[in-house]
């Protein structure tokens, strides 16, 4: 394939499930496993594959218990159909990204589409005819979303949002999704019921990568994550109106549920536990707003579109583009320059804190309180409101793609008493694990963090001791005279 011809088809794949998966197929990036088990087994080989940085897509078939062709693929997003990239190449990347999709596309509404190809209404709605696996030992039910979509619509204006949150199954016509307070799905729901009314919704839990990608990202309120997906393929996402209830939906989606969720004094059930990304199960099980279901619609030989948490500490989640937080440095990256900081070289988060956690940003120092006001917004801007913990700032001689740089700077430049900001009563949720039980009863969803200056202080950087290390140029200088003749300096 010539190059025009691999980055046209990788647009299509990132448009397009099915295509997705026929070029990882073609370039080796795909494995099919025919047998698992939805009880733990399927999520227990996810787990594995994440042990390498590169996992291959996995699509689980002729699963137990379940007709041949109902599948679940795994690893999609992060594929190296789509190149990604690694490192503050992959951040840049999506922050070009980002700019391509200043002017969104709005939705096509279309009569039809693969997604009607099956329906199921009245007596025969059955959410349990799809495999939805037991993804860790630990979890207190079968869930069918994780890479999917909760779509609702605002009932003051023509906002269509689109959000992933994760979704379990309750029983045959009941669904339920666990929407932490304050995310836009949550907003839209808490307007229908302050009327009395039933919020609409329909959940999409496989559909192309654009579209996962796009409701995982954080857009601004009123923008559709449907118009920007459409912006990064060139092309508007096409949807049906779902017949119940009016809201759209991909019309090429595996497999969609419509319905309506009642105000939770109405009906609730429990949800939960389910292992996090912040490697615990902190928000254990409560009582959560159900979807109940009027239709399934879903295409032959649906397939579930997966990607449960897991540790973040896995190579495989890290490198990936749910853990690695790529996509939420970009934004920061954006949303700090949008905010007036100058001189800002670059953005990160560390492995183990997964995307939220511990955020990095280098910084070309150009005067005084210039620290400051990175580390003042690094903390309180869209991208990191919430679930964070610590803003470090660095100068621009450090990696910050290199955990042991990050930790270079906080060893050597850091005073902790007067170069620290801790600010209390910030934004976080329940798979905090660190979110204080009284809090978490209290509904008072509220965290501190820290941002940490390790940077040469400005008023005295001039005096600051000399960094011991061979510079860049007679480096080179030395390597070019060497290489032929020592092995250790190519091996
Ligand atoms: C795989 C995956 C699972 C997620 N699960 C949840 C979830 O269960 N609940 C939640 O509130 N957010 C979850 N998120 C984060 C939201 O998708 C994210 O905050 C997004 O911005 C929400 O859309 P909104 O801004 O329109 O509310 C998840 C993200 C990913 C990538
Ligand atoms: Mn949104």
């Amino acid at each position: 394939m010539s190059g025009d011809n691999v980055e046209s088809r990788r647009l299509a794949a990132l448009g397009d499930l099915r295509t997705c998966l026929d070029l990882a197929r073609e370039m080796d990036d795909l494995e099919v496993v025919e047998g698992a088990d939805t009880k733990m087994e399927i999520g227990a080989l996810y787990e594995l594959s994440l042990e390498r940085p590169d996992p291959p897509i996995i699509v689980f078939d002729n699963i137990k218990g379940f007709p041949k062709g109902f599948r679940v693929a795994v690893n999609v997003r992060s594929s190296k159909v789509f190149d990604n990239g690694s490192g503050l190449e992959a951040v840049q990347k999506y922050r070009k990204h980002r700019r391509k999709t200043s002017a969104p596309i709005p939705p096509a509404t279309v009569k039809a589409g693969p997604v009607l190809e099956n329906v199921m209404e009245g007596a025969k709605v059955n959410a349990r005819a799809f495999p939805a696996p037991i993804w860790h030992e630990g979890d207190g039910g079968h869930y069918i979303g994780t890479e999917c979509m909760v779509v609702t619509k605002d009932p003051d204006s023509d906002w269509v949002n689109v959000g992933t949150y994760r979704v379990k199954v309750e029983d045959e016509n009941t669904l339920v999704p666990f929407i932490e307070p304050g995310k836009h799905g949550d907003v839209i729901r808490k307007k229908y019921w302050a009327r009395g009314e039933a919020c609409p919704m329909v959940i999409s839990v496989g559909q192309a990568p654009v579209l996962g990608a796009a409701a995982a990202s954080t857009a601004a309120e009123k923008v559709s994550e449907y118009a920007l997906a459409g912006a990064r393929i060139g092309r508007p996402i096409e949807v049906v109106a779902g017949k119940h209830t009016g809201i759209p939906f991909p019309a090429d989606a595996e497999i969609v549920f419509e319905g309506f969720m009642p105000p939770p004094d109405r009906r609730s059930a429990s949800e939960g536990p389910f292992g996090e990304w912040p490697g615990y199960y902190a928000s254990n099980s409560r009582p959560e707003p159900v979807l109940e279901i009027k239709a399934i619609y879903h295409r032959n030989d649906p397939i579930i579109t997966g990607a449960p948490p897991v540790r973040p500490t896995l190579p495989g989640f890290w490198f990936g583009t749910a853990g690695s937080g790529h996509f939420r440095s970009a934004a920061m990256w954006d949303e700090l320059e949008a905010a007036g900081v100058p001189g800002v070289q670059g953005v990160y988060t560390l492995p183990g804190g997964g995307p939220r956690f511990i955020r990095v940003v280098s910084i070309k120092q150009m005067h005084a309180g210039h620290a400051k006001m990175a580390g003042l917004v690094a903390a309180g801007c869209g991208s990191s409101a919430y679930l964070g913990r610590m803003v470090i700032i660095v100068d621009d001689d450090i990696d910050i793609t290199n955990p042991a740089e990050v930790m270079w700077a906080m060893a050597t430049r850091w005073d902790p008493k007067t170069q620290t900001d801790i600010i209390d009563g910030c934004w976080t949720g329940y798979i905090d694990p660190m979110l204080l039980p009284e809090r978490r009863e209290g509904d008072d969803m509220t965290n501190s963090r820290i941002i940490i200056y390790a940077v040469r202080p400005w008023h005295w950087k001039d005096d600051f001791p000399k960094v011991n290390a061979v510079s860049r140029e007679y480096a080179d200088d030395i390597r070019a005279k060497w290489m032929d003749k020592l092995a250790f300096l190519t091996k």
